[in-house]
């Protein structure tokens, strides 16, 4: 039996690419894994793989703003294939009564038992309305009807294996040390889905994090997913003590999610001891009274304020997570958010403002069926990414101000954290990144000819190459350890060697011929980011890479190559005309020497060739 998951959301999207698809698909896995006989769990990303590679069930997650594309994959599928087709996540647990006639079934809620139960009928090739009806929190059509069994016991997590790694090896690996949370924010499931606190063992973490520690050494930074992770004093020690025991927290460092009114010096220590080195906080608003509205209750501005202070006396890095176009909201109460930000900047190296969406099944969604903000046959389910604010794709909550003031207010939201490439620029990077992509990645295929018979793309996430050429087997730079590169008489280095922490002996072991794309450090944007107290270990939202960083110029790498008397050819110099610092060179040029930046500046990415090796 082969199963596979097919993730709908938009991964051309990079933020979504980072983040990657829920853990709870590796704990399906491992349920599975441990239960029945099964011969191959895998992931992937492009529908014409399922197609190719005829899998005898597909799996489907889907958050709400995915929903349109699962069941454009779901129809392209059931073009090709007589399988079954089952989905799980967010949007079917809230709304099971949308599952399109494209889908066969859904699980509602936890997946593991559910999705275990299901493989066992599909074995017997049962999966009939007859036992399906006997299988609980799942919902199935049945004579043009959907049918909604008995809900499903939440999952004991306890006796859980633990999440089945080798599935999401492509992705930054996080982890769960619980699930659910007993607040009620009214823009969060939690304020309706029942949902009830359960906890990993103590022991399971510990394994968990070794585990991720021994296949993924590249990672040094672990987020810690859990909506509360903070949420019992006791058990935070017990995890914190046992990190330190296990001298994890020398190894790789942590990052979690908090809430404001139950953080306090203490936790603070403890979260220091096992080297966190980020706690995010919804933060919300800096309006009492739309904070109160959010949040329901127990939550005030002195918490952030405490929260923000204390981090900051501890040395931990603040996220803050702010929701914009509340119902209730003002326009003053806008700008205190906003100087509230401006205030925090320092302390917060990451913001996140989103726009205020009616996610299905929580209080805000009640809020606009009840004003017919959204209609009895509502389909426009990408509208419901509280990510993006596009006019006719956005559903205005705001009973104070004009959908035109809020995106101007919103654009300098953006602006305030005067961050070079930051969310106002994605759209317009986005672009870029395309274009780049397109002019250098399609000078790359020309180089790399077609008389090499075994191509190999060692990159980020996904192949970029196979978009313009078959046959390219890819692998991600995370998965490197205990793969047999041997086999490959072309192998394409695609901006990943900045990330493997001994780029130039890993260079030195491979065989044929070897093409590297790295972006160039020695910019004079490197210079000002440093001269702003940035720190160059980012992403382009500048928010701190989980991954090892080697920043490169052409000469230190010209210099590695000659040291290991490597011959390698510069192919190609790609410039970019916007790097133009005019006020930057006014000041400086006179005062201090840069002319190596000067030199190389205009070129951001170098296309090498490895031409040979002396012995
Ligand atoms: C942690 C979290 C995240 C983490 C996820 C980390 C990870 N890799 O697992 C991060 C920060 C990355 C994240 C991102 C997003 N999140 Co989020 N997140 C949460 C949070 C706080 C907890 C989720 C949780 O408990 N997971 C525990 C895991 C183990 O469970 P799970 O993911 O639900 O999976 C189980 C079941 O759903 C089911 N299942 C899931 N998929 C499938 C598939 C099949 C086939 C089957 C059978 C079963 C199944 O089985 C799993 C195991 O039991 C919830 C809030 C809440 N209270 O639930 C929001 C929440 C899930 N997030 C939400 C959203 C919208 C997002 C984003 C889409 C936001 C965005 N636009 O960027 C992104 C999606 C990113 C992407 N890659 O596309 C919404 C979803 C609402 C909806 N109806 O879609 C929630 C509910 C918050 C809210 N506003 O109410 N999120
Ligand atoms: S937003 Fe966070 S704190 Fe609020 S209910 Fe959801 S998970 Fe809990």
């Amino acid at each position: 039996m082969k199963l596979s998951f097919i993730i709908p959301s938009n991964y051309k999207i990079d933020y979504k690419r980072q983040m990657g698809p829920s853990l709870g698909l590796a704990y399906i896995s491992s349920v599975l894994k441990s239960n029945i006989d099964i011969e191959n769990i895998n992931i992937e990303l492009d529908v014409n793989e399922i197609i190719r590679k005829k899998p005898d069930i597909v799996a489907i997650p889907i958050y709400t703003e995915d929903f349109k594309r699962a069941i454009e994959i779901s129809k392209e599928i059931k073009k090709y294939l007589d399988i079954p087709i089952i989905a799980g996540g967010h949007h079917i647990t809230a709304l099971p009564n949308t599952l399109p006639d494209s889908i066969d079934i859904g699980v509602i809620g936890d997946g593991e038992f559910a999705t275990l139960e299901l493989l066992k009928l599909h074995k017997k090739n049962s999966l009939t309305s007859q036992h399906l009806k006997n299988i609980n929190g799942i919902v199935f059509h049945q004579n043009n009807q959907k049918i909604i069994t008995s809900p499903r016991e939440l999952c004991p997590l306890e006796n859980l294996p633990l999440a089945d790694r080798s599935i999401m090896k492509s992705f930054e690996q996080g982890i769960y040390t619980s699930r659910a949370c007993p607040f009620k924010c009214i823009f969060c499931t939690n304020s309706v889905i029942k949902n009830k606190l359960r906890f990993h063992s103590i022991e399971q973490i510990i394994l968990d994090i070794q585990n991720i520690i021994k296949l993924f050494p590249e990672q040094k930074n672990i987020i810690i997913y859990d909506e509360l992770f903070i949420i019992s004093k006791k058990r935070l020690k017990d995890i914190s003590n046992a990190i330190i025991s296990e001298k994890l927290h020398k190894k790789v460092s942590f990052a979690c999610m908090a809430r404001a009114n139950i953080f306090d010096d203490e936790i603070c220590q403890m979260l220091k001891a096992m080297n966190i080195n980020v706690v995010s906080f919804g933060f919300e608003s800096a309006s009492e009274k739309v904070l109160n509205y959010l949040k329901v209750s127990g939550v005030s501005l002195k918490h952030n304020q405490k929260a923000i202070d204390l981090c900051s006396k501890y040395g931990i890095n603040v996220g803050g997570y702010f929701i914009l176009g509340s119902p209730i909201e003002t326009s003053e109460d806008l700008s205190k958010t906003y100087w509230f930000i401006r205030k925090n900047i320092k302390d917060m190296p990451l913001v996140g403002t989103f726009c205020m969406t009616p996610i299905p099944k929580t209080r805000i969604w009640e809020y606009a069926l009840e004003k017919n903000l959204i209609p009895n046959d509502f389909n426009d389910w990408e509208k419901l990414s509280y990510t993006d604010l596009i006019k006719d794709n956005y559903i205005f909550l705001n009973e104070n101000y004009t959908y035109e003031y809020f995106e101007k207010a919103y654009k300098n939201f953006e602006y305030i954290f005067d961050r070079p490439q930051r969310f106002a620029e994605i759209n317009k990077n986005q672009i870029e990144i395309n274009n780049y992509k397109k002019t250098v990645i399609k000078d790359v295929e020309k180089y790399i000819s077609n008389d090499y018979k075994n191509i190999l793309e060692i990159g980020e996430y996904q192949s970029y190459l196979s978009d313009y050429k078959n046959n390219i087997n890819f692998i991600s730079h995370r998965s490197l350890k205990d793969f047999d590169t041997d086999k490959f008489d072309c192998i394409f280095i695609n901006h990943v060697l900045e990330k493997i922490r001994n780029p130039f002996e890993f260079l030195e072991n491979l065989k044929g011929s070897i093409f590297i794309l790295f972006y160039n450090s020695l910019l004079l944007n490197t210079l000002e980011k440093l001269l702003k107290g940035f720190d160059l270990n980012t992403n382009i939202f500048q928010m701190r890479e989980f991954d090892f960083i080697n920043l490169f110029s052409l000469s230190n790498f010209q210099k590695e190559l000659d040291k290991r008397n490597i011959n390698h050819q510069i192919i190609k110099k790609y410039k970019n005309n916007n790097f133009n610092y005019p006020y930057f060179l006014q000041i400086f040029d006179s005062k201090l020497d840069i002319s190596s930046f000067k030199k190389e500046n205009d070129n951001f990415t170098y296309l090498i060739k490895i031409t040979g090796k002396e012995s």
